[in-house]
């Protein structure tokens, strides 16, 4: 994918109104820490546009950034972050859900997990949160150039043994050190996106 433009074009607090977009969103979920903003980052090739750090709960807010005009990419509040307060925790729960339910532009949920360790209750609920709502799952194993490349497949079956899904459920493991799996998780997005209108479609390369 071209990135030609990218926009933060709107934040979303717990009181916030959604957006009424007219243009696909693909949304990015995960636990904090796990590589939301930096895989968002790395989507709109930029080094750190979308805010990243070392201090989990970084992201409260639903962000909304505008890629090429033509979609946005959808950062959601991270959850599982132990330090945050449980009234705090489920506000931001109701926020996700809330947008899950409501987006009507919605394409595509990314859920992101840890290619290190086993997916958590939270990461199960999330991923049944996903389909029970009617979107198709797509997994991405983050942080790949943390392991060794001889515990690849033994990590994408503790994942999806985890998470509970089989060989039909896209998990695709990327690092956003190396970059590894971006191509993949662009072409994803431009197949999700790219809709019926073909003039309407991402141009691609
Ligand atoms: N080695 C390595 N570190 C990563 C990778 N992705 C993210 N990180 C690091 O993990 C930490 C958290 O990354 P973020 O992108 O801020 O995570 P997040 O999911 O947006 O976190 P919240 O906003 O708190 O929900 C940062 O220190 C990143 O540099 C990766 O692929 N490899
Ligand atoms: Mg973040």
């Amino acid at each position: 994918m071209i990135i030609k433009t990218v926009n933060l074009e709107t934040v979303c607090g717990v009181t916030s109104r959604l957006p009424e977009n007219d243009k696909p969103e693909i949304a990015f979920a995960g636990k904090s820490n796990v590589g939301k903003s930096s895989l968002i980052n790395a989507l709109m090739n930029r080094k750190s546009y979308a805010r990243i750090s070392a201090q989990p709960g970084k992201t409260q807010t639903i962000n909304f950034y505008n890629i090429n005009e033509a979609l946005y990419y959808v950062d959601l509040p991270g959850y599982g972050f132990a330090k945050v307060s449980l009234a705090e925790k489920e506000k931001w729960g109701r926020m996700i859900e809330n947008y899950l339910k409501k987006s009507r532009q919605l394409k595509c949920v990314f859920l992101l997990v840890d290619i290190r360790h086993e997916p958590s209750a939270n990461d199960r609920q999330m991923y049944d949160w996903i389909v029970h709502n009617g979107y198709e799952p797509v997994v991405i194993a983050t942080k790949l150039d943390k392991i060794k490349r001889s515990q690849l497949q033994k990590q994408l079956k503790l994942v999806r043994s985890g998470l509970g899904i089989g060989s039909q459920v896209t998990v695709i493991p990327f690092s956003a050190e190396t970059k590894q799996g971006r191509d993949e998780i662009w072409d994803l997005i431009e197949q999700l996106t790219s809709g019926d209108d073909p003039d309407k479609a991402v141009q691609t390369d």
